[in-house]
């Protein structure tokens, strides 16, 4: 087995080199001298002279994997959520300085063209986020994996703010081109849609065997390479996203007969393949162009893989032992009766072959537990859109309930559980029981997550395969969660404890000690000083609010939803700011808390709760009795870029989701190796958290998990609970009679009397602990080096939280290729 230690970093080239390179781009690349250069276009050169560098790497990790028949890992995902790339690379290319250098050296200044590159948005939020950590990670570990996804010509919306209100605009990233991606033309195949099936001769009757699947609708993929890089260059990966492209352009019997919009029908309905990442996270799209979605990449990605595969070995067989598929949640479960397909009718193999291949190349991570989040479709939709895949379905279906019943532990209900077919109303196919039967692994996020898997959504499953549930506590990579977003702190841990960390981040563990260690902790406090002071200038400028960088900074970043409980937040700042009224002599920490986040363009509460979180944030921001003391934020437009800026600057990190709710969570992650201390709920990953970094350098609080389950089943408390508190009701009182909705009073009522009438997220329920908490986080903070100490802590012992371990152990037991 080849050696997979870290190599030296490339040769640091001369910057002057660098700067004849970015020329030579810039001339015969962009065709423009330096007289006629835009910003842009040194962005683009700048890219260009870096991708290059990229290239022999690539060229050469793929040959090698080719010749030594590795085992190759592919990531299937409807999400990427990359943002920027270009830092990134020169980060993991060790360029950033004498790339810094060569600008300079041209007058052109890196940061402010690094600004202008447009994020990669192809993603809603942890889930695509994720998928971008571990394409970092497994190219930093060397291991050979491609990802594949759609490439969205509008990713995820822009979110601005309009009176308070949030609105979505189109955002269009790829409108200066995209100078990262490789357009693979040659790379194309057909993805089918409807029609019938021609089943095989007669006799056979409806057995399972070779069938010919007729699409009466037909579309091209065609493939963009975007080159992956991971740490020190080790190797670099290929992100391939498809792009949707007609058979035929152009009708030309409807053009020729003055059909001219009928003509381009074709063509209309391929690029809305690719047209559009859905905005919903953690929710179902339930649209049909979304299934297409699915379909069209699933099937695009396994006729790749298996193409690389037959050319290089001669045979399917060995597919398995060559390849293993991975299913980012049940987007891609689809792919589980395409292989099938692609395996019986293509390559002629009986069913329980093809099926015996299909579980040992699949393995599925699942990333939630709500209800309103599993996928399924309706069975007419599926059959009219896959009719092929229905049958195989079907036949997946009557084996694993055959399964089930011989082992004669099953009542009815269970099986029905069971089933990949909801038989109770309309009938669906549910893509989380495909996705499980289908695969050898299905792992959770966290480890709470995992367990609660086994007794909820999957029991009965579970029972039936109790090997294949297992955990996989997510990670972030800390190249671009510590190394490239926080220079400062990187520069303060390399001269306190030298370089190991950034091969290997448990290393920095060995900062723990310094945490009692007077100067250290200044040291630390004037880079988050420092960090803070950034954030504050950015606000003024983009938002005209000023803001005080020594007050303590509390942010609360990540989608808008009820289950993550930006209210609770909110109607806490509200009683917050009634007490600095009611109270003035008291000793007020100053706070400035930032919220930031997008809801899905059709989902009322959440949208209501920003147009909340700005009405507060407008009443208490400018009203002369708090004095400063408290300040809201809303940061428009959060995004991967927004978060690196936010996250280094944090003091404390607002994890505060229902129990039970959160899977698993990963800005958790990013905030405690930045040094913010996180208040947070016993949910997700934050269990872990506490862990390691111990219970005094956290603040928990709420009800548990279990205590969630429990209360929901009994009768509804939440009148008595909020008229048991004094500051909750007056907190209700004020946003539900309209304090902070002058101009419709009403705004917020419907809101308010959720939280009476059955308050399902608890934020009634946990107000009281979580101000508690709040004023415990005061209490540390207004002690420096109890707070500093514990910042120290966390950033020190949150090492494993790294997606380099998460894929570690994703390699050695789901995929088994060498790490
Ligand atoms: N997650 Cl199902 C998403 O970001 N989008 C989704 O559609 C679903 C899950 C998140 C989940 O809410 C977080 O708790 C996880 O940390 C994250 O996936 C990655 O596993």
């Amino acid at each position: 087995m080849q050696s997979r230690s870290i190599q030296p970093l490339p040769e640091n080239p001369e910057p002057q080199r660098l700067a004849d390179e970015i020329l030579q781009a810039l001339r015969y690349r962009l065709g423009k001298d330096t007289t006629v250069a835009t910003p842009h276009d040194w962005l683009t050169a700048s890219i260009k002279v870096v991708r290059d560098r990229i290239i022999d790497h690539w060229m050469k990790g793929t040959k090698e994997t080719y010749e030594q028949q590795e085992k190759r890992v592919y990531y299937l995902s409807l999400e990427f959520l990359i943002g920027r790339l270009m830092r990134d690379a020169f980060c993991n290319l060790g360029l950033m300085e004498a790339m810094r250098e060569a600008l300079a050296s041209l007058d052109v200044d890196i940061d402010l063209i690094a600004r202008l590159e447009p994020d990669a948005a192809l993603g809603n939020g942890g889930l695509g986020r994720l998928a971008a950590c571990f394409m970092e990670s497994m190219a930093t570990l060397d291991i050979p994996a491609h990802g594949y996804g759609i490439r969205y010509v509008n990713g995820m919306f822009r979110q601005e703010i309009q009176d308070g209100w949030q609105v979505e605009l189109p955002e269009t990233w790829l409108d200066h081109g995209n100078p990262w991606e490789f357009e693979r033309r040659e790379r194309s195949f057909e993805v089918g849609f409807c029609g019938f099936v021609e089943s095989p001769s007669d006799g056979e009757g409806d057995a399972p065997g070779r069938h010919i699947w007729k699409p009466t609708e037909r579309v091209l993929a065609v493939a963009y390479d975007t080159p992956v890089v991971g740490w020190r260059a080790n190797r670099v990966n290929t992100l391939r996203l498809w792009s949707g492209m007609p058979v035929d352009p152009i009708l030309l019997d409807k053009f020729n007969a003055g059909d001219h919009i009928g003509a381009l029908a074709e063509s209309n309905k391929a690029d809305a393949l690719s047209r559009v990442l859905y905005p919903a996270d953690s929710h179902q799209a339930g649209q049909e162009l979304r299934l297409r979605q699915e379909y069209f990449f699933s099937s695009a990605s396994l006729q790749d893989i298996l193409q690389r595969h037959v050319s290089q070995y001669g045979e399917i067989a060995s597919l398995p032992d060559k390849a293993a598929i991975h299913l980012n949640d049940t987007h891609p479960a689809v792919a589980v009766p395409e292989l099938m397909r692609l395996l019986m009718d293509e390559h002629d193999m009986p069913f329980a072959l093809a099926w015996d291949m299909t579980r040992r190349t699949f393995a599925y991570t699942n990333h939630t537990l709500l209800p309103e989040a599993l996928e399924s479709w309706p069975v007419p939709l599926f059959e009219r859109l896959l009719p092929r895949h229905m049958q195989i379905v079907y036949a997946i279906n009557a084996a694993v309930l055959l399964e089930a019943r011989q082992g004669g532990h099953f009542n009815d209900q269970q099986i029905a559980n069971i089933s990949l077919i909801q038989e109770n109303g309309e009938r669906r196919l549910r893509m989380g029981n495909l996705a499980f039967v289908g695969s050898h692994s299905v792992n959770g996020v966290s480890m709470l997550h995992t367990e609660l898997m086994k007794e909820t959504v999957f029991a009965d499953l579970h029972r039936l395969y109790p090997d294949r549930i297992n955990n996989k506590t997510n990670g972030i990579t800390p190249r671009r969660w510590l190394l490239q977003c926080n220079p400062g702190l990187t520069t303060l841990a390399r001269e306190a404890i030298g370089d190991a960390f950034l091969d290997d981040i448990a290393a920095i563990r060995a900062l723990d000690p310094l945490a009692d260690d007077a100067t250290f902790r200044e040291k630390f406090a004037a880079v988050k000083r420092q960090n803070k002071e950034r954030l504050a200038r950015l606000v003024a400028e983009r938002l005209g609010i000023r803001i005080d960088p020594a007050a303590l900074f509390d942010v609360q970043i990540k989608r808008i939803h009820e289950y993550k409980r930006q209210l609770l937040n909110i109607l806490e700042a509200v009683a917050l700011y009634d007490q600095i009224r009611s109270h003035p002599e008291r000793d007020w920490v100053p706070r400035v808390k930032f919220l930031g986040g997008k809801a899905a363009p059709s989902y009322h509460n959440a949208k209501l709760i920003i147009k909340l979180a700005n009405d507060v944030a407008r009443v208490v921001n400018r009203d002369p009795a708090v004095r400063g003391l408290l300040k809201i934020v809303f940061v428009p437009n959060y995004n991967v870029s927004a978060a690196e800026i936010l996250i280094p600057a944090a003091d404390l990190s607002e994890q505060i989701s229902t129990a039970g709710m959160e899977a698993s969570g990963t800005g958790n992650m990013k905030f405690a190796l930045n040094g913010a201390l996180t208040i947070g709920t016993l949910d997700g990953a934050n269990v872990e958290i506490r862990e390691h970094v111990g219970p005094e350098n956290i603040f928990i609080f709420g009800l548990t998990a279990d205590e969630v389950a429990e209360r929901r089943k009994g009768d509804a408390q939440s009148r008595a609970t909020i008229e048991g508190s004094r500051e909750l009701s007056q907190a209700i009182a004020a946003v539900s009679s309209g304090v902070f909705s002058p101009d419709d009073p009403s705004r917020y009522r419907e809101l308010m009397n959720g939280l009476y009438q059955h308050d399902w997220f608890m934020v009634a329920a946990d107000f009281e602990a979580y101000a508690a908490a709040q004023r415990d986080v005061d209490a540390k903070w207004r002690d420096s080096a109890a707070w500093y100490a514990s910042a120290v802590r966390n950033v020190a012992r949150v090492g494993w939280f790294s997606s380099d371990r998460t894929i570690r152990e994703y390699a050695k037991d789901i995929w088994n290729v060498p790490v």
